[in-house]
């Protein structure tokens, strides 16, 4: 079909397709199949310490309770129309709590997690089992758990959520409940390890006894020491030429669900990457979209058009097929090795279930 000129004959056509609720494809191919991806999300970065300060002002002028639930507020990708949206898929905020407030039980559909970027004192009640959380610390929260929170510390506590909001919205699969108005004394404690970590925490163990198929982990917290142990490990034995890294002076690990091996949640994959002092990555590009977030060091990063210096607690996104890479700077001061440790999540598990697979079919197809 060539495009002709319009017609007033033409013209009456369109007439009558819009007032039947029609659409024809020939004026919209363009748009509905690109050769390639063309994302609406941009890539942004924003800076951690803007973020902190206006969560720590939301602290002092806006209270906690039932009906706003979360002090948690979104990174709205500037491509996205102003929407709570770090991308199509994602939903990323800094969430803020004061000492000795509580954010009231609810459960949802959205698969969601928290990430630590400093400080502790807050527990999170996941199906009534305390998990203390920590700097460094990953604590995922798969849809339609029972969850709270509580800052029993005598210091404000921010931290970072990750959830599938703006996939579920979009796909209007999103169902949610409140839940108890405070929760007990006994959840109020702070054991040094949760439940689920005793039952599920233990490498390459699994209790015999315990066959639920849960969705998601079963297990409510990876500790930043076992995170931090794996990195350095994988760098160590490439020093030594072992197999391990995704790169030279580049190691990655993934958190799994113990019971699968499989991604932490349905929706969302999170990994940490390490980048040794002064190293640099290859530049790659997939399908689907990533929220990052700078966990210690500094370095440069580039995104599609786009080179930003950042330092703890920035967090940038990248969209779907967006070149990306990183450089650790070397001597950088906060990080007493030199290394840039990046907290990443994406949305590949969904691109994955659904066969759209991390590169271009014809190059999948081939290799
Ligand atoms: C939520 O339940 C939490 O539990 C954080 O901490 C962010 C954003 C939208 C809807 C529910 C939380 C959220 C959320």
């Amino acid at each position: 079909m060539t495009k002709s000129a319009l017609t007033p004959e033409l013209d009456e056509l369109y007439r009558g397709f819009r007032q039947q609720w029609l659409s024809p494809l020939w004026t919209a191919v363009d748009d509905l199949m690109p050769v390639q991806p063309t994302p609406t999300a941009i890539p942004h970065r924003w800076h951690w310490q803007d973020l902190l300060e206006l969560a720590e002002r939301a602290g002092e002028l806006v209270p906690v309770g039932r009906g706003g639930e979360r002090r948690a507020i979104a990174l709205a990708n500037p491509g996205l129309g102003g929407r709570p949206f770090a991308t199509p898929t994602l939903w990323a905020a800094i969430q803020y709590l004061m000492p000795g407030e509580d954010a009231p039980e609810h459960r949802h559909t959205q698969h969601a997690f928290r990430f630590v970027l400093e400080g502790e004192g807050v527990w999170t009640v996941v199906g009534q089992d305390p998990v203390a959380m920590r700097r460094g610390d990953f604590l995922p929260q798969a849809g339609w758990n029972w969850h709270a929170h509580h800052n029993q510390a005598a210091t404000p506590m921010a931290w970072v959520d990750g959830l599938d909001i703006p996939f579920q919205y979009a796909v209007d699969a999103q169902f949610f409940q409140f839940g108890r108005d405070s929760v007990s004394d006994a959840e109020r404690t702070t054991p040094e390890r949760s439940r689920s970590e005793r039952l599920w925490g233990h490498p390459g163990l699994r209790p015999v006894a315990v066959d639920q198929r849960t969705t998601g982990s079963p297990l409510l917290a990876y500790r930043w020491a076992d995170t931090d142990h794996a990195l350095r490990d994988q760098l160590e034995l490439a020093s030594e030429g072992f197999p391990g890294v995704l790169e030279p002076g580049h190691a990655a690990v993934r958190f799994t669900n113990p019971t699968t091996g499989g991604d932490v949640l349905p929706t969302i994959r999170a990994e940490v990457h390490r980048l040794q002092r002064g190293q640099d990555t290859a530049p790659r590009e997939e399908v689907g979209s990533s929220v990052f977030q700078v966990f210690d060091g500094s370095g440069v990063v580039t995104v599609g058009d786009q080179t930003w210096s950042v330092v703890r607690g920035d967090l940038f996104v990248v969209p779907s097929w967006t070149s990306y890479r990183f450089r650790s700077e070397a001597g950088s001061t906060d990080s007493d090795s030199g290394s840039l440790d990046l907290f990443r999540f994406s949305d590949a598990p969904i691109f994955e279930a659904l066969h759209l697979g991390t590169g271009r079919p014809d190059l999948e197809v081939n290799a």
